[in-house]
């Protein structure tokens, strides 16, 4: 074979948008009518029964099936992520709007319409595997693009700033903020002592700190939730040259939170929330939609901010430098088994394609050592890039040989380089044949383990963030630092942070010490400047309307079965989902005798669970509901969670008699369930939280 023959020249980018599911299909065992085998293949005749001496002795060694299927059930666990190990995956694609190649020369960035195959994984940090969702706590947002040259990772969270400046601090946060090594307590909780003494020691985590305070915290769903890339990468051209570039989603739902009490209550009526929504969306066909965006500098400009483009506790507003708009992400299929996809899927920031590069932040480049170490330990050696979900759609060919779990009969005698044995395959390919080629930067410098100065200013953004935030976004943050803080036990870790927070804002630290009873200390806070009214979760509504959103309608027996019929046939056809809940499953009889079916019940179900309640006419249930404390509570709680209620007919009365102020806003009370009711809720839904009410 003739190497110069080999299809190595042409760009790649050609990839098929299954392509990835086409290379899956081979690994999938799709369950069917057969006999049970062992791992040899031999069938077996009892599974329910070991081998025994006589029908009450001991088990015998030589039940080869017993001891092979005991064996491997041991074994079925591999260790879960050090961060990050509570995750949802999806299968997917991305979308190229325009050729990017005036900045890169990346091939999936090259063409217009261009689509490339995904998965993307979301996750919480602090938690372990079994942690609940809607714990306050930074989101993942990593995507695995499956590109014709190769697969690139973007690996990114849901907030665009980090806690640290370099990764050398990173095992310490990570301590900090687990649970605590003495006891294991608590678990998935960022309220304790050893977190927030790590925070009064190390104030460049200030800015993060603001983030993680506010509603970016506790989505309300992955769909709705913005990924950053964090740190500035480089885009490179084909003839080299640099672009600093900072990634952006921003999902076409929406910006949308939880509030914080409601966290708590999911926490125990599901905790699998925010991966039951990704997978029922995908599911019934709703498929979660963000738009890539990139923040473009010149590398002449890399020094023309106020702070250093390499520092990832910093952000570049989004006024500085707008978000170019490069292409959109589908999430349209999920997997098919959890373990074999979104456990074993092994991201990688140093998973690259030419084109894109990285810089010098000492962030990123810890990371780069960080995530192939560990998939090694993870998923047992060096060949977990074979494993189907990380297998590339490009071709791969290498001299890496053997290793555990090597799936590839390589064959041939020569497995090095250079060789003529083997005809010099595989050859190395030149940038001209798609070769992965670094950029091309001087760097000269004493070795030293030392900040730049240009890292100093720890509260600037913090600040920025603040003055940045919506009054409602604001209390949330003041609450949020006042919970954290008052579930610290040791007093001058509370007494120290708020001092820190005095450097951000005088009314903040006071605020925050008006609720555990500290006065902070006189400091001057760092200049207010130009807001950045892009960060405020108010200013990113999306265009979703009330599609997707999630609607209780409570109802008991006599129920105004019109009212019902009317209400969620309209609010259906808004995209929404209607779930009747009643003071028990299955059918209820309505006032016309037609039968309403109860999927769920006040039993297994609360307010928490849904985005608004709709309450129909009916006198005979109204009553009933009034009577029945869980229905009550129910009500209270959506409006003390500012969801938008609506009532018709006798239910109007029910909201009185649970003190919810039918003149509030968001509360929609009608007579009739008529067309005007329907249109004022369907608004009242799409402001998704009404935090104006008293
Ligand atoms: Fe990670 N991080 N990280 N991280 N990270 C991991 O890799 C690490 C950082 C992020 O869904 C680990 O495969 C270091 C920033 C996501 O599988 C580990 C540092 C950002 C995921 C690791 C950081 C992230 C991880 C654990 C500081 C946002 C989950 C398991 C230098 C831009 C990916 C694994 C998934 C996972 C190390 C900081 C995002 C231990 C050393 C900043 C989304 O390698």
């Amino acid at each position: 074979m003739d190497p110069q023959n080999q299809d190595v020249t042409h760009r790649r980018s050609d990839t098929p948008h299954d392509a990835k599911d086409a290379q899956l299909e081979q690994y999938r065992v799709h369950p069917a009518a057969k006999h049970l085998t062992t791992n040899q293949g031999v069938r077996v005749d009892d599974d329910d029964n070991s081998l025994r001496a006589g029908v009450r002795g001991p088990t015998l060694l030589e039940d080869f099936h017993f001891r092979e299927k005991i064996t491997h059930f041991d074994h079925e666990r591999i260790p879960e992520r050090v961060v990050h190990a509570r995750g949802a995956g999806a299968y997917g694609f991305f979308e190229a709007y325009e050729s990017m190649a005036d900045v890169t020369c990346a091939a999936f960035l090259a063409e217009p319409g261009l689509r490339t195959p995904v998965f993307a994984r979301f996750s919480t940090v602090a938690g372990s595997r079994g942690s609940a969702d809607t714990v306050r706590d930074v989101r993942g947002f990593a995507v695995k693009f499956y590109t014709g040259e190769g697969n690139f990772d973007l690996v990114g969270n849901n907030m665009p700033v980090f806690f640290i400046q370099d990764g050398v601090k990173f095992p310490d946060f990570v301590h900090a903020v687990k649970p605590e090594p003495h006891n294991e307590i608590p678990q998935a909780q960022s309220a304790h002592d050893t977190l927030w003494d790590f925070v009064r020691n190390q104030p460049e985590t200030t800015h993060m700190m603001m983030w993680l305070m506010s509603d970016r915290a506790i989505p309300r769903s992955y769909r709705m939730m913005q990924g950053f890339g964090v740190h500035t990468f480089r885009f490179v051209d084909a003839a080299g040259r640099g672009t600093f570039v900072k990634f952006h989603w921003k999902p076409r739902l929406g910006v949308h939170s939880l509030v914080w009490d409601e966290t708590q209550k999911i926490g125990g009526l599901d905790p699998d929330f925010n991966r039951r929504d990704l997978w029922e969306a995908i599911d019934n066909g709703d498929v979660p939609e963000w738009e890539l965006g990139v923040q473009l500098v010149a590398q002449d400009d890399e020094h023309a901010f106020d702070f250093d483009l390499l520092d990832a506790t910093k952000l570049i507003p989004e006024e500085l430098v707008p978000v170019r708009p490069v292409g959109r992400l589908v999430l349209n299929r999920n997997p098919d088994n959890f373990f074999a996809e979104t456990e074993q899927v092994a991201f990688h920031t140093a998973h690259v394609v030419p084109g894109i590069d990285f810089t010098n932040d000492p962030l990123l480049q810890a990371r780069l050592f960080s995530y192939l170490d560990t998939q090694l330990i993870r998923l047992g050696g060096p060949n977990f890039a074979q494993i189907p979900i990380n297998r590339p759609v490009a071709d791969v060919h290498n001299n890496q040989r053997d290793g555990h779990h090597q799936m590839r009969l390589d064959r041939g005698r020569s497995s090095y380089s250079k060789n003529t044995l083997g005809r010099g395959c595989p050859i190395v390919a030149g940038p001209d044949h798609g070769g992965y080629e670094h950029h091309q930067e001087r760097v000269d410098g004493a070795k030293i383990k030392q900040r730049s100065p240009s890292f100093d200013d720890h509260f600037g953004q913090a600040a920025l963030f603040w003055h940045s935030m919506a009054d409602w976004e604001r209390d949330h943050i003041v609450a949020a630092f006042r919970f954290e803080l008052g579930k610290c036990d040791t007093h001058d870790i509370r007494e120290d942070v708020v001092a820190l927070l005095a450097n951000v804002d005088t009314d903040l630290a006071r605020r925050v010490g008006a609720g555990l009873g500290i006065t902070p200390p006189t400091r001057t806070p760092a200049p207010v400047g130009e807001p950045s009214p892009a960060l405020s979760i108010a200013n990113n509504p999306g265009e979703g309307g009330i599609h997707t959103r999630r609607i209780a309608i409570l109802a008991a027996d006599g129920v105004g079965g019109d009212h019902v019929r009317a209400v969620a046939a309209r609010l259906t056809e808004h995209g929404a989902t209607c779930e009747v809940v009643g003071p028990r499953q299955g059918p209820l009889r309505a006032s016309d005798d037609e039968e309403i079916e109860a999927p769920r019940s006040l039993l297994t179900m609360g307010s928490p669970l849904y985005d608004a309640v709709y309450v129909p006419g009916g006198a005979e249930s109204v009553q009933a509901l009034r009577g029945d404390a869980d229905a009550r509570e129910f009500l209270v709680q959506a409006y003390r969670h500012g969801k938008a209620i609506g009532a018709t007919g006798e239910a109007g009365a029910l909201l009185e008699h649970c003190a919810v102020p039918t003149d509030a806003p968001g509360v929609v009370v009608d007579a009739d369930a008529s067309a005007a009711f329907v249109d004022t809720f369907t608004t009242a839904i799409a402001a998704h939280r009404h935090y104006d009410r008293t």
